[in-house]
């Protein structure tokens, strides 16, 4: 935790009337997760908020309060003091068709984070931006709220894996024990998100996981979810979330590999390591990013070349593991 940088954001969010609130593109629950529970944090201050987010609707959020409050862009002549950035690595990073307006405050815990804002709190060590958000909440004003406190305890669940990735310390718990205290209802939480799973997305998962392949002695496995699947199973919203993570933990695994295809030879890669290869700088390589053990990237053109490319590069990763 860093006091003198959460002093002078709290000054600003003390000092300041309108805000902007944006994320990340691909939008997952830290990201929609410390939006609306900065929003909830504003709003309940009398402030003006916009909070924006894109992609499709996911059903596992749509029980966030304030959820029906997020909108897919900027208002027209919505006019911002201070935008806040959330779990974006960098200005590339944030959602298409978003551009930030007056003071940019940039919140993150991506390794490699460009400090792009005009003020930067970028803290590698944090579980997820829902519990750096929490040491900026908690104590800037009062008890925090069963609202707040429900979004940033999604955040944190979810980023970091229901407490289970590297990057859950003392504090992780700490905030999550704090969240709960203050309204957060961690079975329900777990429960709206976990356990509500789209049937087609269980379909779609019993497809890909009954064509995974195996490369590098089963080090490398890689599954898709084609076209055809999204044709036949519903849109990107039944798309399974969990699928990629799944995939890492088979045991041998050190890196798997989901592909999405979306349609006019454009795709996405999501890569899932267990910590030896980085995939940050694996997904940089490929003009993606993301942490260490979580990343992507998109690209376009012709999907099954770069489908073949983003292999490559995997394998690549993996076989330099051996060299060490
Ligand atoms: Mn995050």
């Amino acid at each position: 935790m860093s006091l003198p940088i959460i002093q002078k954001i709290r000054h600003v969010l003390h000092t300041h009337k309108a805000f902007l609130i944006c994320g990340h593109e691909d939008l997952d629950g830290d990201c929609i997760g410390s939006e609306l529970g900065l929003f909830h944090w504003l709003h309940r201050r009398g402030k003006t908020v916009a909070v924006v987010a894109g992609g499709p609707t996911i059903a596992n959020y749509t029980f966030l309060p304030g959820y029906d409050q997020i909108q897919s862009r900027v208002p027209d002549g919505f006019s911002a003091e201070v935008t806040f950035c959330l779990d974006t690595g960098s200005a590339a990073r944030i959602l298409p068709g978003v551009r930030p307006q007056g003071l940019v405050i940039n919140i993150d815990h991506h390794a490699g984070n460009t400090n792009f804002g005009a003020i930067n709190w970028v803290d590698v060590d944090a579980s997820a931006v829902g519990e750096m958000l929490f040491d900026l909440l908690s104590g800037a004003d009062g008890p925090l709220d069963p609202e707040t406190a429900t979004c940033l305890y999604l955040a944190i669940l979810t980023d970091s894996g229901c407490f289970r990735y590297s990057k859950t310390s003392a504090r992780t718990f700490e905030a999550a024990a704090a969240l709960v205290r203050a309204g957060a209802n961690a079975h329900d939480i777990a429960e709206q998100y976990y356990e509500n799973v789209h049937p087609n997305a269980v379909r779609m998962t019993g497809e890909v996981f009954s064509n995974l392949h195996f490369e590098c002695d089963g080090r490398l496995v890689w599954g898709e979810i084609s076209l055809d699947m999204y044709e036949r199973l519903g849109g990107p919203e039944c798309q399974p979330e969990q699928l990629a993570s799944q995939m890492r933990g088979i045991r041998g695994v050190e890196v798997a590999v989901l592909f999405h295809q979306m349609g006019n030879g454009a795709g996405r890669a999501s890569f899932r390591s267990r910590g030896r290869v980085d995939a940050s700088v694996l997904a940089k390589e490929l003009g993606g990013g993301g942490h260490r053990s979580a990343a992507g990237c998109r690209f376009s053109g012709d999907y099954a070349v770069h489908r073949e490319r983003v292999l490559e590069a995997v394998r690549r990763h993996i076989h330099a593991l051996e060299a060490r």
